[in-house]
């Protein structure tokens, strides 16, 4: 062979990725692999595997009956070598490319392996931008140099305005507003479930696929079977579709809410085809707009969804890519307890935990406020190992790639990059848990106890978190009250919720909380 060989990556499953740009379909290969490197690099979820192959499986499918020449590389296919590298270097022995053409991942690890290539293979490879973005990195860079505080709020504007989204002919935001946060934060309704979602008939690629993680990665965290996600872009459209017309009028209100036995409640379920590229951000958000055009949603639940994909989503990547490689090695708040095995297991007595966890593991997911308030709270409040909760969620989420998942955790939950996302820690006891969910009512703590056997454990770690940083803390402007409030609960009292923090680390690590 005398062409291209052009590169895709499970993450990369889009028509329009730049690696496909100008392909010659006499001379060009297309090589698609699936490699137990990156299935194991952290021990992912078994339905993050399976919806990731069958996406793969069907992505080739689709260019192979638009004539593309294709190499399919399965997992358990004799010769699989295991590895990108290595993958690369034995197609390119038997294909004799010209050049390597490849876009760039979203992980800093595969880009360093990306640019050892062309030495280690030999052949020129080209590393082309990932088009798919709102923001190239240069623009989120230009955005970010000088700035004494980055602030995702600022950043979206721009981008509100570039793309022309929820705007109005005089340059105005839609309603007048840039963000109607303060309206979507009621707590849920008693009785309160989720519409109906859809799920999609298997095909045999699928199910074929179920049968080798099925025999090749049992030992991995999550329940396989019931599997319904989308495996093309098909029908990851049709989700959308059924997202925007049952479900997001009701996102914005309840868009903080926690419900035992609900994990999707109003949210849109599309991280994961967005994240892997079988659906694009600005096709979301111009279908999300419309809903509210034509009065099917209203503006404060539609432009919290766009401000979700237009703002955090891009504001994230561009912190990670700007901050990368030093930001993987930050430890701001030099948290180092190991990760407590109930975050596999579900064994704790803890209702909101247990039940974030079993979400998480019957479905690769939990929704944002479960991420953030409630396994991610914890972790910051108990001072969990920021590696081992960020390869926790790496594995455990079938959305999950570093670029998006670290300043997540790292930034965003565990407060641990120095405040770069987060102006102020996400730290909330155990009123916050009760206000915002029906946790508590089926939990053996009592969300109004600090102390004592029965004492909700976050509320004692909440206190001895802030006091344990005062020195970082005290002097935060945007938390005025806090330590006001400590200092008046006098000496006996303070003395009282530390032993009793210290007391629930005990049990912690001994398996008993
Ligand atoms: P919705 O609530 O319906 O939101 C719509 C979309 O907005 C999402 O699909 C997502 O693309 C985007 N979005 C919303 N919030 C964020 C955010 N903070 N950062 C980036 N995009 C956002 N998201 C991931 O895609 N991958 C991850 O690995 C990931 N890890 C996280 C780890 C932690 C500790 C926290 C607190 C959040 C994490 N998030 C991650 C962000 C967010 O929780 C998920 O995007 C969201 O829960 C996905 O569900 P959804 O599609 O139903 O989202
Ligand atoms: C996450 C993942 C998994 C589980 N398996 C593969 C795979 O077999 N082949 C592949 O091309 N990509 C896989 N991925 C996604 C890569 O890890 C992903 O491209 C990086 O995480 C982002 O750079
Ligand atoms: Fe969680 Fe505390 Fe409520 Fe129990 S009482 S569910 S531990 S917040």
């Amino acid at each position: 062979m005398m062409g291209t060989l052009r590169l895709i990556l499970a993450d990369q499953l889009s028509a329009s990725i730049a690696t496909l740009q100008g392909l010659n379909k006499a001379k060009d290969t297309v090589l698609i692999c699936e490699v137990m490197e990156e299935a194991t690099y952290v021990p992912h979820h078994v339905k993050k595997i399976a919806f990731l192959f069958s996406a793969m499986r069907h992505f080739a499918a689709e260019l192979e009956s638009k004539g593309v020449r294709l190499r399919y590389v399965k997992l358990d296919d004799a010769n699989n070598t295991g590895g990108f590298t290595s993958e690369l270097k034995r197609a390119t022995k038997e294909l004799r490319p010209d050049k390597i053409v490849v876009t760039e991942p979203g992980e800093y690890r595969v880009l360093s392996m990306m640019k050892s290539w062309e030495t280690a293979l030999g052949v020129p490879v080209e590393i082309l931008p990932d088009t798919r973005f709102f923001a190239t990195h240069t623009e989120f860079d230009g955005w970010a140099k000088n700035k004494k505080q980055l602030r995702m709020e600022f950043f979206y504007r721009e981008m509100r305005k570039k793309y022309s989204l929820l705007m109005e002919p005089d340059g105005k935001p839609t309603g007048g507003e840039w963000n109607y946060d303060k309206e979507n934060r009621k707590p849920p309704k008693a009785g309160m479930k989720s519409p109906p979602r859809i799920t999609h008939k298997k095909s045999e690629i699928t199910k074929d696929v179920l049968k080798l993680v099925r025999e090749r990665f049992s030992h991995h965290f999550g329940t396989l079977e019931p599997f319904h996600y989308a495996i093309t872009r098909d029908q990851a459209i049709l989700e959308l579709d059924h997202f925007i017309t049952h479900v997001l009028p009701s996102f914005g209100d309840y868009q903080d809410a926690m419900v035992a036995g609900e994990p999707y409640l109003f949210h849109s379920l599309v991280s994961s085809y967005l994240n892997a590229g079988l659906l694009l951000p600005m096709e979301i958000c111009q279908k999300a707009e419309a809903a509210y055009r034509q009065g099917h949603a209203p503006l404060n639940a539609v432009e919290g969804f766009i401000r979700q994909i237009l703002g955090w989503r891009e504001f994230i990547r561009g912190i990670y890519w700007h901050f990368m490689p030093d930001y993987g090695e930050r430890n701001g708040l030099h948290a180092t307890r190991p990760l407590p095995d109930f975050y596999w297991t579900a064994q704790t007595h803890m209702f909101c935990v247990a039940e974030t966890v079993r979400h998480t593991r019957d479905h690769a997911y939990s929704h944002h406020i479960q991420r953030l308030m409630i396994t991610g709270n914890f972790a910051l409040l108990a001072g969990l190992d920021v590696k081992q909760v960020q390869a926790w969620y790496l594995a455990v989420y079938s959305d999950a790639y570093e670029w998006v998942e670290m300043p997540n955790t790292l930034g965003m939950a565990l407060f641990g990059d120095g405040g770069v996302v987060a102006s102020k820690p996400y730290a909330a006891s155990g009123k916050y848990i009760h206000r915002m969910s029906n946790y508590c009512e089926q939990c053996k703590y009592d969300p109004d106890e600090m102390t004592g056997e029965n004492a909700c454990p976050f509320n004692a770690l909440y206190w001895d978190f802030l006091v344990r940083h005062e020195d970082v803390f005290r002097g935060n402007q945007r938390m005025p009250y806090v330590f006001s409030t400590w200092d008046k609960f006098g000496q006996d009292k303070q003395k009282a919720i530390r032993a009793q923090a210290t007391l629930t680390l005990q049990k912690m690590t001994e398996g008993q909380l």
